[in-house]
């Protein structure tokens, strides 16, 4: 199967009939930013164009000519679209007739708005960037403070403001970026009428829709309640960008930055899911990629085990059945979390079986599979600090103890290491009330991965208080210029190991080039303030971080104290022993194996 390919050139205006498009337009169009739908080269594209600034737009362009090239169907809709956009679409088709809803990309928003529109509806991931992570590199990098994809975001948003048909209709924003335009409260200069914050399946959200169809003023701001059951979410029928399908909502671990954990955990079913994957396929997609906060809850939600010990056979056979859908070549993990690794590592052994066949990520000189393939989940470390754990992120680590957090995540990484997992691990910095000796902790964390051998990608993040969550009114830094010493070193040491050679083959060293001494001279010096000098001369090499230790210059790390897997199994709770897999071995002292395995695939997802 082919589909028309066209290439969307940033310096083509598109012509506009000012009468709009022939039949008078879609009643509901709906639209995301062309740099969150395009579904080119694999998700670093778009996490780099979320933090990288748009003066360095032509690194992306140069590494990726065609990372604007989309693909259409007959009628010029979007062959595909994030995946919260098909839900807003598949939403309103339980409403609206298939030829009232049309989802385009933004340079074709002329072809689809007309006399006849009344709802512009944009789904958002990151518009403002001023998401953790984010807003973090693009300040690092340079003066112009607006990554890539808010650039996009804002050109979208400059395009329907535009519109000749602007006053006929309301704009309505939903999506995990929503909260951003409220926050920054930028309604008036981005030309939206009302944000959305909760799914699209609310009957609440198609009762906005209908009071914008009949030009009825809109709230502000609207929040919608999530689904409570798996019944509630719908799935995808057509295909999405990256082939995102979802497999849970929420987590569980209760950490208290966190938004998605704000949702009810409810693992959705495998029919739904595969069919959800079929669709994709169809409409000529070629990977697919779970969305989830931690895959490893996947068959494990409201049974008689606790979620946090996962369920082998179903997990297998979920993924399993997946990567040997036919028509699927890729697939690409999302989220996780570390304790399941330590847990169960034959878990990690058997996925790993399934699933790096079909990875399209390799890392030639870490990994041990033949075609050295690899697997690269996201998970939060967030800080090697127990006390500051133990403060925002309390049950990161159970079924085992905060206490022991430093050893699981390094017990945890070994497990994903040794299977060909190299996870990108995310790092709070600044969080509130942070102290030198938390920062110190984390620095004594990455040192001793690095003294074992473990690699993970190390994201470190300028900790932002996201809307809603409980850690909403606390304030963290909010420049790099505040940044103290020992965080800088943090950050740059990150970065340093990330860059251990062969990693990446174009963004690490590229960043390095951006982080070298000459950037520093020319205005990365005044950007960031002298904290930042050292461990900037620490992460280019200009001096050895022997020299600098013995210089006083650089914090020099302390050994830590680590718990094996076995001692720390047998630091769980007796009743937990129950739920613990015998064959992995290291089973505490007076382990007695449970009578029934646990719950099995055949009970779940159907
Ligand atoms: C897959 C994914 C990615 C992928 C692909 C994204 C894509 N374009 O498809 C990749 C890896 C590229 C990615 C990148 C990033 N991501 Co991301 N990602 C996810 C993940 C796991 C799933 C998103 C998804 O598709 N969910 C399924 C769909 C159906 O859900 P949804 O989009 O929320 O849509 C529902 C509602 O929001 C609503 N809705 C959506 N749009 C609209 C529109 C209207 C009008 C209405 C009424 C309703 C509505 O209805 C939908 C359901 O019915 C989420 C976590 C999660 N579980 O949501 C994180 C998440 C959204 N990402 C996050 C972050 C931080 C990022 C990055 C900034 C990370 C980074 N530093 O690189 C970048 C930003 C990328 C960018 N382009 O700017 C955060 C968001 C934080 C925030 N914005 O406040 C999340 C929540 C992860 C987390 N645990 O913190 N991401
Ligand atoms: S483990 Fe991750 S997804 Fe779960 S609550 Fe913590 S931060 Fe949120």
């Amino acid at each position: 199967m082919s589909f028309p390919l066209k290439r969307q050139k940033k310096t083509i205006t598109p012509v506009i009939d000012p009468d709009g498009p022939a039949d008078g337009g879609r009643l509901i169009v709906l639209t995301a930013p062309l740099t969150e739908s395009i579904d080119h080269a694999g998700y670093f594209i778009q996490m780099a164009m979320a933090s990288l600034p748009i003066w360095m737009e032509g690194v992306i362009n140069r590494k990726y000519p065609k990372w604007r090239d989309v693909e259409y169907n007959e009628d010029g809709s979007a062959r595909y679209m994030p995946a919260g956009v098909r839900l807003v679409e598949k939403s309103l088709l339980r409403e609206y007739r298939g030829d009232d809803v049309v989802a385009c990309f933004p340079d074709d928003l002329h072809k689809f708005v007309g006399p006849r529109t009344r709802v512009v509806a944009v789904s958002t991931h990151n518009p403002l960037g001023v998401t953790f992570a984010a807003g973090v590199y693009t300040s690092i990098f340079g003066s112009s403070k607006m990554p890539i994809n808010s650039h996009y975001s804002r050109e979208l948003f400059a395009a329907i403001k535009a519109n000749p048909f602007r006053t006929n209709f309301k704009v309505i924003v939903g999506g995990s970026g929503g909260w951003q335009i409220i926050q920054t409260d930028t309604y008036e200069e981005l030309s939206i009428d009302c944000v959305v914050e909760g799914r699209s399946e609310s009957t609440d959200t198609l009762e906005l829709f209908r009071k914008a169809i009949q030009g009825e003023e809109l709230p502000r701001r609207v929040e919608v309640k999530h689904p409570l059951d798996r019944e509630g979410i719908l799935f995808p029928d057509t295909r999405t960008t990256f082939g995102v399908v979802e497999m849970t909502t929420g987590c569980g671990r209760r950490c208290k930055f966190c938004v998605p954990d704000l949702n009810p955990q409810i693992d959705l079913p495998k029919d739904k899911i595969m069919e959800a994957v079929r669709a994709n396929v169809r409409n000529g997609n070629k990977q697919i990629s779970l969305a989830t906060e931690d895959m490893f809850i996947w068959g494990q939600v409201h049974t008689d085990t606790p979620f946090y010990f996962p369920n082998r056979e179903a997990l297998v056979d979920l993924y399993s059945d997946i990567v040997n859908t036919p028509g699927v070549e890729q697939h690409v993990l999302s989220h996780s979390t570390i304790a399941p690794a330590v847990v169960d590592p034959l878990l990690i052994k058997e996925l790993s079986d399934v699933l790096l066949p079909k990875s399209p990520i390799h890392f030639p000189l870490l990994s041990s599979h033949p075609e050295k393939k690899a697997l690269a989940p996201l998970i939060g470390l967030e800080t090697g600090s127990v006390k500051m754990a133990k403060q925002i992120m309390s049950s990161k680590g159970v079924p085992f103890s905060i206490e022991d957090w430093p050893s699981v995540v390094l017990e945890g990484l070994r497990v994903l290491n040794e299977n060909n997992w190299f996870p990108a691990m995310t790092l709070i910095v600044g969080n509130p009330g942070e102290t030198d000796e938390d920062v110190m902790a984390t620095i004594d964390l990455i040192y001793e991965m690095e003294r074992r051998g473990l690699f993970a990608f190390l994201i470190p993040s300028i900790f932002t208080p996201l809307h809603d969550t409980r850690m909403a009114k606390e304030m963290g830094v909010t420049q790099t210029k505040q940044l103290s010493p020992l965080q800088w070193q943090l950050m740059m040491k990150c970065w340093k190991m990330n860059l251990r050679p062969g990693q990446y083959s174009w963004w690490g060293p590229m960043a390095w080039r951006v982080g070298s001494l000459g950037m520093w001279l020319y205005k990365l010096r005044s950007l960031n303030g002298p904290n930042f000098t050292w461990p900037l001369l620490m992460f280019s090499g200009a001096i050895s971080e022997k020299n600098l230790q013995r210089m006083g210059k650089i914090y020099s790390g302390r050994p830590m104290k680590v718990k094996s897997r076995k001692e720390l199994l047998a630091s769980l709770k007796p009743k937990d022993w129950q739920f613990l897999r015998a064959d992995n071995g290291d089973m505490p002292v007076g382990y007695v194996p449970a009578a029934q395995p646990q719950a099995m695939c055949a009970e779940v997802g159907s």
